[in-house]
């Protein structure tokens, strides 16, 4: 079998005074954070779109990454080529796991039925590379974007025949997750938003889409998938108004229709800052209620308003996901997913190595310094005293519900004035967590 990396080795752990850029400074698979191993606690996935199919394309130009292995037809062969390339990546990386659109790892045919046979063809191939290279799929979805007929939305179109064709393909994507022993499934709602509202029956739309993911489930509960559904937020991109634009939009939508019990969120950060949200934000809002699934690692550009998709590499942003993640003591069956891109300027195949090998790194590192913070407990006990009003006297008596408005104008008639507030202290705290990185 041919190498397509032939110059990059497995990639080794050599501990932060390494030079060498081809080995992980952080990332550490067996060390423990928290009582987990660093690879189960993070549960690092590699995307099939961005690094197998991304060819630095954009608006404005031609593609311009080197991807020797790759005739750039959309055909099966070059499909099933792409898979060696992708295990070999994978493993040669060490992550555990990987994300794939149905479109992305086969070709789309003529028909449903043609499609259906491309991809089955190519999942038989995943399966062998799976059980070669104990490589897991973390999650599978459909592309109910790309395809013309799509241009209106997918559950959201307006066309009833475009429903249907996309049930149909969401229908063979959890077969095809079920099959690959995949451990979620995610519906990112592509086009299902609208760009006009003089021309959408709005409440139509979120009914048809709370329609189809209930039937997405019901299909899931008869061929006996068990994996996680997650709906990923994002607010606007390709449309102007995407319905699940933030985790308080999409839990309510989630609330609202029935499906609390059985979909979480995953969670993107380049989509929180789209959405005017820290990803911080995102997923303690998510968490709080019981929603946080998983997680799409990459960030934007400060200074773009537009979803990058860029590797993170940012320590603070780490830290911060960290802490939350922590928090809940991991993902369960979700995981870290690299939805991110190289740069088209960073054109060579060992770029994908560089992009990954910083990525993984920020983490575990983020993953160290959060663990730290909360071994010392000090975000606890400063939150802990701040809310120590409610522990006991009258603030207890509001947290048991044991007093009502009539009560509370009493205690306040009486008291005067209520207590003075004490300092928010955000300076010091940003400074305390300043000396952990
Ligand atoms: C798009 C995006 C998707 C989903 C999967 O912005 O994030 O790639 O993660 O459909
Ligand atoms: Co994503």
């Amino acid at each position: 079998m041919p190498e397509f990396f032939p110059d990059v080795p497995k990639i080794p752990f050599e501990g932060p005074s390494s030079k060498n850029p081809l080995a992980f400074r952080q990332y550490n698979p067996d060390e423990q954070i928290e009582g987990q191993r660093m690879e189960d606690l993070l549960r690092f996935s590699v995307c099939y779109w961005h690094t197998f199919r991304g060819t630095g394309v954009d608006p404005f130009g031609a593609p311009t990454l080197i991807r020797p292995w790759d005739d750039g037809s959309d055909t099966v062969e070059n499909a099933l080529k792409r898979v060696d390339v992708a295990f070999e990546f994978i493993s040669k990386l060490g992550a555990p796991f990987y994300c794939f659109h149905d479109r992305d790892v086969a070709p789309e045919g003529a028909t449903h039925k043609a499609s259906n046979e491309n991809l089955d063809r190519i999942t038989e191939k995943l399966l062998e590379k799976q059980t070669q290279t104990g490589i897991k799929l973390l999650w599978g979805t459909a592309n109910l974007f790309s395809h013309p007929r799509y241009m209106h939305g997918a559950a959201t179109s307006c066309n009833a025949d475009v429903f249907a064709f996309a049930a149909a393909q969401v229908k063979k994507a959890i077969e095809v997750t079920h099959l690959l022993g995949g451990e979620n499934y995610v519906f990112w709602g592509g086009r299902e938003g609208y760009h006009n509202l003089y021309n959408t029956d709005m409440q139509r739309e979120l009914d048809h889409l709370a329609c189809f993911m209930h039937m997405a489930h019901d299909h899931a509960k008869s061929i006996g998938f068990t994996g996680q559904f997650l709906f990923e937020p994002k607010p606007k991109e390709p449309t102007k108004h995407q319905y699940d634009f933030d985790a308080a939009a999409c839990i309510n939508f989630l609330r609202a229709h029935g499906l609390e019990e059985v979909v979480k969120l995953n969670i993107e950060t380049n989509h929180a800052t789209l959405a005017g949200h820290s990803m911080m934000h995102e997923l303690e809002y998510a968490r709080i209620q019981g929603f946080l699934g998983s997680i799409d690692a990459n960030t934007g550009d400060l200074l773009l308003g537009w979803d990058t998709d860029q590797f993170p590499t940012d320590i603070y942003l780490t830290t911060q996901i960290m802490l939350v993640l922590l928090k809940q003591g991991g993902l369960g069956s979700g995981g870290t997913n690299f939805d991110a891109k190289v740069r088209r300027e960073s054109t060579e195949p060992v770029d994908l190595f560089h992009a990954h090998i910083g990525g993984m790194d920020a983490f575990a590192r983020g993953a160290k310094i959060a663990a730290r913070i909360r071994q010392d407990g000090v975000l606890d006990d400063l939150v802990k005293e701040r809310y120590s009003s409610y522990d006991s006297g009258i603030g207890a008596q509001i947290e048991e519900g044991a007093v009502g408005f009539a009560e509370l104008e009493q205690y306040i008639l009486d008291k005067g004035e209520a207590a003075p507030n004490s300092s928010g202290r955000q300076e010091y705290i940003e400074n305390l967590i300043n000396d952990y990185l």
